[in-house]
């Protein structure tokens, strides 16, 4: 018997829709769904990998426990007596700061998850919170926060029509998107092209979107802020601003001019990398396209500067009018729209680590904390661990440290599906079903997409019977660590998801989505300022106190960037197709070809190291040594040098069988993570110092 399914992959932030064909139960093949009326058939190779993680032999469907002979299965009964009272036990004798939390990048892909882990976080009662945000995008929500007083008020680029689409520090193409759910970015890119518009990528690489794009300028790590700065600074000098339709409730326009003045496209040419005539070009082209916009992903967000970049990225859509207006930036109208119950209020830095004093952010300490948190003894000293969907022991930055911290821990549980760098570590593993076991929808990216869509995708297969689903343990977690006394009972995501659903700006009902498989149309993004601003006075403050102030640390980055140090490559990162984050190299077919876990530099550099294309070499930083092979290429900028994260499987007790065949290097175990972002706390991994020698 022959069957289709239709579903959203919730692999990465796409959103793409996948038409499943099964036979006799077994899937036969997974294709994009033309029908969908967002990606209109666009998928990449990792959808057919969701058939990978269905079937792996490595993913765990039964609670395992770490004891002296190796990992044994235990019930779920018995497993999460285990968590609860060894988290009781730390938090009765340490206090509840010792038990500590980090949720990863699949937290947000998961309904379940999204929807019931907040509540499980807020029953540890504890400040030790951490996840994945403060290593990638706490400098958009400090941002929004401060623009428009909602740190999930994040403008979306208006890809379908602008004419010209500016994009620092980020390569769509690779990565699919990512704060902009942008399904098919290829095509959507080449349109831009095809109606006359124009793209310009802005990257130390020439990636695999400069390679589309109609100009692309190799720049200095980190110096972006420079270039933001100048290219605002020609705005005004040149008499460009035009603040259109936001000139009614903008203030601290003049507070801008008087902050960038000094910064030259002259002055900064040096630091940057990029002419100066270049610069004020560019930004003179920004300012006279018929609608623009500029965006900036991981490139700029992961860097010492990232919460002024993404300030900045703003300031220049909005100087030049084109925020909240069509072929600019706009903001979602999401039929769940958990947005428009929020309310202004400080969301930022009200308390402060125990050790090195970083800000908090968003209820959450920065996870460059997390391993002098445990390895720092006195009062507060985490002792628990819970991991939730993450491999911090590969994302997160010197990632040896924290694998030497988490060996010492008293207790440590994992919320995971494998055995792997971090969750080998854990005392107790509960993995949830996951994929096409779940239903889906995606609460969080269609908050974010570049158009108003909503898709409920059912599961396609059940669960097996050894596995709980992730909102059953999240649930029972927070029920019992919070001491309610009722007896617990798990309630799915639907019912609430539906309530969401009704109350959201369309008035739909879960059975409407489920009547229509390939999911809903809702139409383009439209303009809404200023009645969707949380800013009390409903009023864009452009210039920020926090953000002004945070200039000063730029004066430093003109005479650093320059320095001669042991450490002369600056070392960034890169992603491909095949991969995403750490998680998915256990799948076989993503993984044969080419080593893609090599080290990308100039030849000129290259040369001059006498350093060979495929030799293995070393890359060494104040944290750490790798090796990995070399790649001898053009495309990436002289004395700039470049390689994935993610990898570095070759970690004893680590249960990926294939993953462990091509276990390449960590990054992060060169990252520092005394290197971020002090306005907002995130890691800087962009730009890393290291030095490169041969083997
Ligand atoms: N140097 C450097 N470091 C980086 C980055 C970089 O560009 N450079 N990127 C950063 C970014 S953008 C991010 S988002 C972070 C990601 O950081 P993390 O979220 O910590 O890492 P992931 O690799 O996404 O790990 C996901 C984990 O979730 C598990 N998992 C998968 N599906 C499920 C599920 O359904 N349920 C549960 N419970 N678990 C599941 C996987 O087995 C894996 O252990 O890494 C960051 N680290
Ligand atoms: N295939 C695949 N897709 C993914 C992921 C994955 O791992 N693999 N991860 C997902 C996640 S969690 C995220 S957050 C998104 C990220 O989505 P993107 O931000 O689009 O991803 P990256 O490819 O890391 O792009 C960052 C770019 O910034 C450049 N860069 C590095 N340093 C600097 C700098 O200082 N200045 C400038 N201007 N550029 C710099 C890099 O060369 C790189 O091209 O991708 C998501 N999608
Ligand atoms: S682009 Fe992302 S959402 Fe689309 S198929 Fe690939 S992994 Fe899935
Ligand atoms: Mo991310």
């Amino acid at each position: 018997m022959s069957q289709l399914h239709y579903r959203n992959c919730n692999l990465c932030e796409a959103m793409c829709g996948l038409e499943i064909k099964l036979e006799n139960g077994q899937i036969t093949s997974i294709a994009g769904d033309k029908n969908d009326p967002f990606s209109r058939g666009h998928i990449c190779p990792k959808a057919v990998a969701l058939k990978d993680i269905y079937e792996d032999p490595n993913r765990l469907k039964t609670p395992m426990k770490r004891t002296p002979q190796g990992w044994q299965a235990i019930s779920w009964p018995e497993a999460m007596d285990a968590v609860v009272e060894g988290i009781q036990s730390i938090q009765q004798k340490y206090g509840n700061n010792a038990v500590a939390l980090y949720q990863g990048n699949p937290s947000i892909h998961n309904l379940g998850t999204t929807m019931n882990s907040p509540a499980f976080a807020k029953s540890l009662r504890s400040k030790n919170l951490y996840s994945a945000t403060s290593t990638d995008q706490l400098p958009h929500h400090y941002a929004s926060w401060q623009l428009f007083g909602h740190p999930l008020l994040i403008p979306i680029p208006d890809i379908d029509h602008t004419q010209f689409m500016l994009i620092i520090g980020g390569n769509p193409i690779a990565s699919n998107g990512s704060m902009m759910t942008v399904p098919d970015v290829a095509h959507r890119l080449k349109a831009i092209q095809k109606r006359g518009g124009k793209v310009v990528v802005i990257d130390p690489r020439y990636t695999e979107t400069a390679e589309i794009a109609d100009v692309h300028h190799f720049i200095k790590p980190n110096a972006d802020v420079l270039l933001l700065l100048a290219m605002i600074q020609v705005l005004f000098a040149e008499q460009k601003v035009n603040l259109k339709q936001l000139a009614d409730f903008t203030d601290g326009v003049a507070e801008v001019q008087e902050a960038c003045a000094a910064y030259t496209p002259e002055h900064v040419a040096t630091a940057t990398g990029i002419p100066a005539e270049a610069i004020r070009q560019l930004a003179l082209d920004f300012a006279a396209a018929e609608s623009a916009v500029c965006y900036g992903r991981v490139g700029v967000s992961t860097q010492v500067y990232g919460g002024l970049c993404q300030w900045l990225i703003n300031v220049l859509n909005i100087l030049t009018g084109n925020l909240d207006r069509v072929g600019g930036a706009l903001f979602t109208k999401p039929a769940v729209d958990f947005i428009a119950r929020g309310k202004y209020e400080q969301r930022f830095a009200r308390w402060h680590s125990r050790v090195r004093g970083l800000p908090e952010a968003l209820g959450e300490l920065p996870v460059a904390a997390l391993a002098e948190e445990m390895l720092t003894p006195g009062e507060g000293q985490i002792r628990a661990l819970i991991t939730s969907c993450g491999n911090p022991v590969l994302s997160t930055p010197n990632g040896t440290q924290l694998e030497k911290a988490l060996a010492g821990l008293d207790f440590m549980v994992s919320i995971d599906i494998y055995v792997n760098e971090t969750s080998r570590h854990a005392h107790i593993i509960l993995p949830p079903a996951t994929g096409l076991e779940v239903p889906h929808y995606d609460l969080t990216f269609h908050v974010l997409a570049v158009r108003n869509t909503a898709k409920y995708s059912p599961a396609l297969f059940e669960k097996s019977p050894d596995a709980r689903h992730d909102y059953e343990i999240y649930q029972e977690l927070a029920h019992r660590l919070s001491g309610n006394p009722e007896p617990f009972q798990a309630e799915p995501p639907e019912e609430k998801l539906n309530l969401g659903l009704m109350f959201g700006p369309y008035g739909l009902s879960l059975e409407q989505l489920i009547a229509n498989p390939h999911g809903l149309d809702l139409g383009p993004l439209e303009p809404c300022l200023p009645q969707r601003l949380f800013i009390p006075g409903k009023r864009i403050p452009l210039a920020p106190a926090d953000l002004v102030k945070d200039l000063q640390r730029v004066e430093a980055l003109l005479n650093d960037i320059q320095a001669v140090t042991d450490f002369p490559f600056l070392l960034i990162g890169r992603r491909h197709l095949r991969d995403n984050n750490s998680w998915m190299h256990n799948a076989e077919r993503l993984m044969r070809g080419r080593n893609r876990c090599t080290l990308q530099m100039h030849p000129q550099d290259a040369a001059q190291l006498h350093l060979q294309d495929h030799q293995v070499v070393k890359v060494s930083s104040r944290v750490g040594e790798i090796e990995l092979p070399l790649e001898v290429s053009t495309s990436i900028m002289p004395g700039v040098v470049s390689m994935p994260h993610g990898y570095g499987h070759a970690r004893q007790g680590v249960q990926l069988d294939v993953a462990k065949q091509y276990a390449g290097a960590s990054i992060n175990d060169l990252t520092d993570e005394y290197v971020l972002d002090e306005l907002t706390g995130n890691s800087a991994f962009s730009g890393a110092k290291v030095r490169v020698t041969s083997h």
